[in-house]
């Protein structure tokens, strides 16, 4: 074992987080206030390294060794109050400290923080883990004693048998036919399947392994597929992307946008649900996202393309049928239909889908005067993305890749790379104001995946500019994610001192173990959502403490892959 992990764990049972409970004022009284917060699995060698002290505090502190020699002292900034978490707190900076080891952080009336380490490959344990959580949400797949442990299950959803759900019925496939859609991964805490955000989670993993092949090949996670001439990361990939393109009807090339029951099953094991399960009706969001998805795997897909035979070329063949469908069907705007009550992904605006799958069929095919003919500057909305706001993700597959340059004329060039600096400099300015040292000013369902977008953003604007200070404030935004946030939590699945443990999950919640499933990153804060049962049970009112660990929270505590790929794209940066 790890020593990190043995300490975390030794830690975990001292520290019963907070958790959620009846008071409901910010008081000062409340433990976790007075916790020295750190990135709880620590920090890279050479990186910036900044603790949070609570105000009350003495400014002066000390690193503290495993012998319990003090290694290190310094002197805190001025205390300062972050809006988003309705407190005051203090900095304390050791950059300068960089003797690798297991540290903690003591202070003069706060409690010390929970233990971290400086190294090299500090990351290196999560990443596998937030991989390899892809495997365990593999629908239609027994999980393995081999390559599950304990986290063993049988497999669920084998969805061969599908029905054509009403809406998605057409000339040729009838409502009530049956066709066969198996295998991808399952969304989050729910079992089904859902191309728009099947098409980001794959987009960011992919990319991941464009921007670093040789991480990517070394990485090993200890799938059924380990072993062939792939890095593991992109058989995890074709998992669910191989599902994907079955969400095609080749008739017409239109994408049905989800895999579903007609509602959410109860929480069981993925064998145990056995509700009938539909296609549901083609929107031009699905076929876009398709088309851009399968448009970046052609690319990126290339090296390994003597073990794929054919693979590729198919793939450029679906992402051409699915634009053409757009073409002609430019706003089917999905809405659950009646009936139809699981996870909509409705989104009212198509324009940043039509601009990715474009820049992604441009940057495939050459072709920009095909491609971007209609596409107009407004088209691309300049903010993080997320499942609904795509245009970014075709933004960075250019600026990430100095070769794509001549692919599009200068003025359009100018324009991608000036507002998407733009965005940066907001996300850096952010992190510099903030005493908190975290980009992070929203906090929407799955804010934590904000966090981690926020950081592949900002590392693609140190790839394009050279600025240092982004990957700074990148890293700022992974140790948020790690501890250095108010409410004292790694919003990570076993890693840290501090972990989140009772995640929106069905297979955590059914499968009788107590620890739940390692690797994933949860939703966190929401400041928006209401009705959920974390509604009540908010222990304070401020953005950025509007969670709850435990699993009715499905507003704040659930987990899904788009926000495992944007942990992983972030930690792809960080750690190469
Ligand atoms: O991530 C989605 C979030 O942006 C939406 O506000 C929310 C409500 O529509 O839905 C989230 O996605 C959920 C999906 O609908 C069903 N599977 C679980 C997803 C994560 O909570």
């Amino acid at each position: 074992m790890n020593p990190i992990t043995s300490i975390s764990a030794a830690a975990l049972a001292m520290t019963l987080a907070a958790g959620c409970s009846s008071n409901t004022s910010d008081s000062a009284s409340n433990p976790t206030f007075g916790r020295i917060k750190t990135d709880q699995i620590g920090y890279e060698t050479k990186s910036a390294k900044i603790a949070i002290i609570p105000d009350s505090a003495s400014d002066a502190f000390q690193i503290i060794d495993i012998q319990d020699n003090v290694v290190y002292e310094g002197v805190t900034s001025q205390a300062d109050e972050w809006f988003a978490s309705g407190t005051k707190v203090k900095q304390a900076d050791f950059s300068d400290f960089m003797n690798p080891g297991v540290y903690i952080i003591k202070c003069k009336g706060a409690d010390n923080s929970y233990p971290f380490a400086i190294n090299d490959n500090v990351y290196t344990d999560l990443t596998i883990a937030a991989v390899k959580a892809y495997y365990y949400w593999r629908s239609g797949m027994e999980i393995t004693q081999e390559h599950g442990g304990k986290f063993a299950r049988a497999a669920g959803h084998p969805d061969t048998q599908v029905k054509i759900h009403k809406s998605a019925a057409g000339p040729k496939r009838k409502e009530g036919d049956i066709i066969s859609s198996p295998g991808g991964w399952y969304d989050a805490g729910d079992y089904n399947k859902y191309i728009v955000n099947s098409s980001i989670s794959v987009w960011e993993m992919l990319n991941a392994v464009e921007l670093h092949p040789e991480y990517a090949k070394n990485l090993k996670t200890n799938i059924p597929e380990s072993g062939n001439n792939l890095p593991d990361i992109v058989d995890e990939i074709l998992y669910n992307l191989r599902w994907m393109v079955t969400m095609q009807d080749p008739a017409d090339g239109g994408v049905y946008h989800k895999l579903t029951s007609l509602s959410f099953c109860g929480m069981v094991m993925p064998d145990k649900d056995n509700f009938e399960r539909y296609v549901v009706k083609k929107s031009t969001a699905a076929a876009l996202d398709l088309a851009a998805t399968c448009a970046k795997a052609y690319r990126v897909l290339e090296p390994y393309d003597a073990d794929l035979p054919g693979l590729r070329d198919s793939l450029m063949k679906t992402a051409e049928k699915a634009w053409d469908w757009a073409q002609k069907n430019p706003s089917v705007l999905f809405r659950n239909p009646e009936g139809v009550s699981t996870g909509e992904y409705g989104d009212g605006f198509v324009r940043d889908e039509f601009a990715w799958a474009a820049m992604e069929m441009t940057l495939s095919t050459g072709d920009a005067k095909k491609y971007m003919k209609d596409i107009k500057n407004e088209d691309f909305n300049f903010s993080i993305p997320a499942w609904p706001s795509v245009s970014m993700l075709g933004v960075m597959s250019y600026l990430n890749i100095p070769a794509h340059k001549d692919k599009f004329d200068a003025d359009f060039q100018a324009f991608m790379k000036d507002n998407f600096i733009k965005l940066a400099d907001k996300c850096l300015s952010d992190y510099e104001k903030c005493s908190y040292a975290t980009p992070i000013v929203d906090f929407p369902w799955g804010s934590n995946s904000v966090a981690a977008n926020q950081g592949i953003v900002l590392f693609t604007a140190y790839r394009i500019s050279g600025n240092t200070k982004y990957i700074e404030a990148a890293e700022a935004d992974l140790h948020y994610l790690l501890g250095r946030n108010p409410l004292d939590y790694c919003y990570v699945t076993g890693f840290g001192g501090n972990s989140v443990k009772d995640v929106h999950d069905r297979r955590c919640v059914a499968d009788g173990i107590k620890s739940p499933i390692p690797g994933y990153l949860c939703g966190g804060p929401n400041a928006t959502a209401r009705g959920d049962i974390a509604d009540s049970l908010y222990l304070y009112k401020a953005p950025a403490m509007r969670y709850c660990d435990v699993n009715g929270s499905y507003t704040t505590n659930e987990i899904a892959i788009n926000w495992n790929s944007a942990l992983i794209g972030l930690l792809f940066d960080v750690n190469d």
